[in-house]
């Protein structure tokens, strides 16, 4: 697989504003902030997408979804509420092929994604 620009943040060969940390992932905060709190938790081994996970990645994505919450409770948005997304692929939006786990929190985020607006298009 090639290299992404996630493999630099964790060798910190390019400055990110990382928030935790521990052996098996890195949290930071998104470039291009799509709410009051954007972070990106990622596994430091790289896996291009969710197609490419395997059973042995089991741990390893839960390990994931811990660390959200565990940051969402450090950060005392836990109660108010959040949002996670994992994007796969070029529908989805994906453009780090990383995996890596989206966390957006701090305003009333809306939901459904897929409007009428976009049902017509
Ligand atoms: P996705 O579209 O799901 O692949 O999300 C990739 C996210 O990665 C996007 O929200 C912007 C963020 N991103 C891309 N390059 C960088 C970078 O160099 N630093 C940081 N902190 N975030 C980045």
């Amino acid at each position: 697989m090639s290299e992404t620009i996630f493999n630099k943040i964790i060798n910190r060969e390019i400055p990110a504003d990382i928030v935790y940390e521990d052996d098996l992932s890195l949290a930071f905060r998104d470039i291009n902030p799509q709410a009051p709190v954007h972070l990106l938790i990622i596994p430091k081994r790289a896996i291009a997408t969710i197609n490419d996970l395997e059973a042995g990645d089991r741990e390893l994505v839960g390990h994931l979804y811990l660390v959200a919450a565990k940051l969402a409770k450090e950060m005392g948005f836990d109660d108010a509420g959040y949002r996670t997304v994992m994007n796969c692929g070029e529908s989805a939006g994906q453009t780090v092929f990383h995996i890596h786990l989206h966390l957006l929190a701090g305003k009333p985020l809306g939901w459904p994604p897929y409007t009428d607006r976009m049902k017509q298009a």
